[in-house]
């Protein structure tokens, strides 16, 4: 492997700002409107607008072997019907590929699964730190109402895989809505095992 030059990133939390970075992935309600339970409530947000669900800020790093991808990932307030902004959801393609989450601002919870459908969910605030083995899918839900920041690290060769997540698809077997104002971890109604 070719030798790689030592570099510092610089960040804040407040607000959101992540440097250098050499890729910017912006999910918006309108990329993935169809991983919420009530799709249709989506729709009728697009119809005034398309709000930005996720940002994350990945630094100059070769996505090769012997590499550690480092990141910072914002998931902005909000909720589509009772089930709150989320990640996308992915399992990385590779069996030796976990991957630490470390919450900067704000809080939510990270829902965690593997292919036998064991599930955890994770504490997402300040003063935590997620690990997510390999072989476990995982998806961060904002709960709260500010931004949720978090950086994150992972073995930079590993791809993520998104080929469980919608219409008839296995999808996340819980999801995470609100309930009289507060955050409630429940079964997937549309999740098919
Ligand atoms: C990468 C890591 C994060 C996510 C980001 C968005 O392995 O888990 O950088 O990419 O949190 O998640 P997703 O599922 O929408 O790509
Ligand atoms: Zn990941």
């Amino acid at each position: 492997m070719e030798i790689f030059k030592p570099f510092d990133i610089d960040y804040t939390y407040d607000p959101a700002w992540f440097e250098p970075k050499s890729l910017v992935i912006r999910r918006t309600l309108e990329q993935i409107y169809d991983i919420f339970i009530e799709p249709d409530k989506a729709m009728t947000v697009l119809k005034k607008g398309n709000p930005v669900i996720v940002d994350v800020y990945m630094a100059p790093i070769p996505e090769e072997a012997g590499h550690l991808m480092v990141f910072m990932t914002i998931i902005y307030p909000g909720k589509v019907g009772d089930e709150y902004y989320m990640t996308k959801g992915h399992i990385h393609d590779s069996d030796t590929a976990p991957e630490v989450y470390i919450t900067l601002k704000g809080e939510g919870k990270l829902l965690m699964q593997t292919s036998n459908n064991d599930c955890f969910t994770g504490e997402m605030k300040k003063g935590k730190i997620n690990y997510i083995p390999s072989g476990w899918a995982h998806r961060a839900v904002n709960t709260g109402k500010e931004v949720l920041i978090f950086l994150g690290t992972y073995p930079a060769e590993s791809k993520r895989d998104y080929s469980f997540i919608g219409k008839g698809k296995k999808n996340f077997l819980k999801i995470v809505v609100e309930k009289d104002g507060l955050p409630e971890v429940i079964d997937n109604p549309v999740s098919v095992r």
